[in-house]
């Protein structure tokens, strides 16, 4: 059992962290940049570790910053919440190397999701639908026509090093696809060092749909549903929900089975998230996420579940605290992001926060590391919080969302609720009528 865990992470996500190790008896470890020193996951860890400058790189990015922080404190184990070092192959290994467990899974499946080919070719062979497309990368512009023709126009094409939206080119047809072919090239070498691609059929008008599944590494695993992440800006994610307004329990249950057949053939341990695009009543793969997602409480609400806790099992060796016959959906839950950021643009907005209050009552969560007083430092991302509301269906989600945002109070700085009062009054936000395209398409209409 673990007495000490470490968590390389700031901000909510940390905090998310140490609740869970304190409810299950397990010590905590803070560490920080000096940015951070009054940080809330410093005051609310059991112990806490200054690891190095502000500059994330020189901090929470440090291996061995964070590696010396583990051996001096005496942690067993180490959490890396999201972003940072959660899906960084070379930091499992490191760990691995010192004796440290990474609650979270092996190098080798965050290596081979992390490179979006060979991502997609397990994906297939594990039995998953992906979208039609080139078998592997697409080597020169000769070879990419021919396959377009194949396919059909439009056609996409993607960075196999790339994932979240970066390094990917549309062709609408073959006039475009040179073009398309040799920028989605020399911008996936800028960007990531790695100029391969490859090539997709391009659907027009689908949903973001993920699935999120848990294994215990040993070849049990589970799936807990879906979450549509459709609405977003820039590939970054504002409003998700569980259960997906379009999918039926048929469809969930179908998807669902063939996710956690999948992740238990491989042996996959802990919290993992497979997307996909839907569009016309089916599922295609697009990519898999090996951590704990930003959006993970939504699934927590609808099953009542705590999935940090169950990652924290399953690095332990124990097996996860349910089976796929107890997890049953009860109700909806919707979670809004609180950046800390300026419309229309969205820029980011760092500050000192003069009041903060948090929303409660019934069906009601709020997830943030904000208090009185706290000055939001300029150098990491600019989540600040997040609202989560769970009711027994859809409108009274949405009802309790209104209500909760009407407590919320975050003065000092401009943050994203405005933009949530606007959207709760949009028809097709009440209905659940949007596509990944739909948040663009109205920001572009209201601002301009
Ligand atoms: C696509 C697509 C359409 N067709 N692939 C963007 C993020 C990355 N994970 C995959 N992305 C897309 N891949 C095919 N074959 C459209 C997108 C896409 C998108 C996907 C999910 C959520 C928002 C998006 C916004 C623009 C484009």
């Amino acid at each position: 059992m673990f007495e000490k865990i470490l968590i390389a992470n700031r901000g909510e996500i940390a905090l998310r962290v140490i609740r869970a190790c304190r409810e299950m008896g397990i010590r905590s470890v803070a560490v920080h940049s000096t940015a951070d020193a009054d940080a809330m996951h410093v005051r609310m860890a059991d112990e806490s570790v200054c690891i190095g400058p502000n500059s994330s790189s020189q901090s929470y990015l440090s291996i061995p910053a964070i590696i010396s922080a583990c051996e001096i404190t005496g942690a067993q184990a180490i959490h890396p919440g999201y972003g940072f070092l959660s899906e960084n192959a070379s930091f499992v290994q490191a760990l691995e190397d010192h004796g440290i467990t990474f609650i979270g899974p092996t190098a080798e499946h965050i290596r081979i999701m992390g490179d979006k080919i060979t991502a997609k070719e397990t994906a297939k062979n594990l039995g998953i639908p992906v979208v039609p497309g080139s078998d592997g990368g697409v080597a020169d512009t000769a070879a990419a026509k021919k396959i377009a023709a194949e396919i059909g126009y439009p056609v996409i094409i993607k960075a196999t090093a790339g994932g979240g939206g970066r390094g990917m080119k549309v062709a609408k047809d073959e006039s475009e696809l040179e073009i398309a072919f040799r920028t989605a090239r020399s911008e996936a070498k800028a960007a990531f060092g790695n100029d391969e691609v490859y090539m997709e059929k391009y659907l027009q008008r689908p949903r973001h749909i993920e699935i999120q599944v848990f294994g215990d590494g040993k070849g049990q695993a589970v799936h807990l549903g879906e979450r549509d992440c459709s609405l977003q800006r820039r590939h970054q994610k504002v409003f998700e929900e569980a259960p997906g307004p379009v999918i039926t329990p048929e469809q969930r249950a179908e998807i669902g089975a063939i996710c956690a057949n999948a992740v238990a053939k491989i042996n996959y341990i802990g919290a993992g998230t497979i997307e996909f695009l839907f569009e016309d009543g089916e599922f295609y793969f697009i990519e898999m996420n090996t951590r704990l997602q930003v959006e993970h409480p939504v699934t927590e609400a609808i099953f009542g579940v705590d999935l940090v806790r169950e990652q924290i099992r399953v690095a332990e060796g124990l097996p996860m605290s349910f089976t796929q016959g107890d997890l049953v959906v009860n109700g909806h839950a919707i979670e809004v992001r609180i950046n800390a950021e300026k419309l229309p643009n969205f820029s980011p907005c760092p500050g000192k926060i003069t009041q903060y209050h948090a929303p409660g009552g019934l069906g009601v969560r709020m997830d943030s590391a904000l208090y009185d007083g706290y000055s939001i430092p300029p150098y990491y991302d600019s989540l600040i919080g997040k609202l989560i509301v769970h009711g027994r269906d859809r409108p009274e989600a949405l009802a309790r969302l209104n209500r909760a945002l009407g407590e919320l109070i975050v003065d000092g700085i401009d943050t994203t609720i405005p933009l949530f009062h606007a959207l709760l009054q949009e028809p097709d936000i009440q209905s659940g009528n949007y596509s990944i395209h739909w948040l663009e398409k109205w920001l572009a209409k209201e601002f301009g």
